[in-house]
């Protein structure tokens, strides 16, 4: 049967934070999704079947109605657009929402880096010296952001909340301790309290699979 172009398709994987934040966005807006396991561990994102998909070699990517969609921010991007869910309220939300993204990928991803090197490889110690100090700065500044507020843009939970969270969520396997930012760990908790939330290993399979929540 052909694959129906207005299904949404996502690859990922289930060791990825990238992957994670498009999950954690389609399993907390409840949508119908089909999603394509892309084995990092063997590769398969260098192979030219995926880098047609993805040119940069990497997970995450999503297709649509004829589109290829990839960068997780952007991903993000276009399904607040194309659903409407988690997009902001107002005018200056969408765009306040945008860049915070635009500033996770700049920071947060310094969590990513010191957990990559703590769980998949070593690195020389001043590797590991240069990007922790950055992995906390970023991950303080999202503590001070949150102070007095629930969420990072208006009075819900956006995309600027599932991008950042998404990012910093394996923090732990980097050695970082949420309990060191409080009101990270108290945004975790609202976002975890979420109607679909669930943690990266509970929510990306390792098998290509449908997701139907409403059938
Ligand atoms: N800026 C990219 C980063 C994507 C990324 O780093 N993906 C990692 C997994 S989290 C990956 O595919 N790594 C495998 C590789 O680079 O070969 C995004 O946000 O989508």
């Amino acid at each position: 049967m052909t694959p129906d172009p207005s299904r949404l398709t996502l690859y990922g994987s289930f060791t990825s934070s990238s992957s994670y934040k498009p999950m954690l966005y389609l399993a907390l807006s409840g949508m119908p999704f089909s999603f394509r396991t892309v084995n990092l561990k063997n590769g398969v994102q260098k192979q030219p079947e995926y880098l047609a998909i993805n040119r940069y070699g990497q997970v995450p990517a999503l297709r649509h109605n004829g589109l290829t969609i990839v960068q997780s921010n952007v991903v993000l991007d276009y399904l607040a657009r194309t659903t409407g869910h988690f997009a902001g309220a107002s005018e200056q939300d969408r765009w306040t929402a945008r860049e915070w993204l635009s500033w996770e990928a700049d920071n947060i991803t310094a969590v990513a880096k010191v957990r990559h090197y703590s769980r998949f490889r070593t690195v020389d110690a001043a590797v590991m010296d240069y990007f922790r100090p950055l992995a906390h700065a970023a991950v303080g500044f999202v503590d001070t952001a949150l102070q007095g507020r629930d969420w990072l843009v208006g009075d819900g939970p956006t995309i600027a909340d599932i991008g950042c969270w998404g990012r910093m969520v394996f923090m732990a396997e980097g050695g970082m301790d949420i309990a060191d930012w409080p009101n990270v760990q108290a945004w975790s908790k609202r976002l975890a309290s979420l109607p679909g939330f669930a943690l990266p290993y509970d929510l990306i399979p390792k098998k290509d699979t449908e997701f139907d929540p409403c059938a």
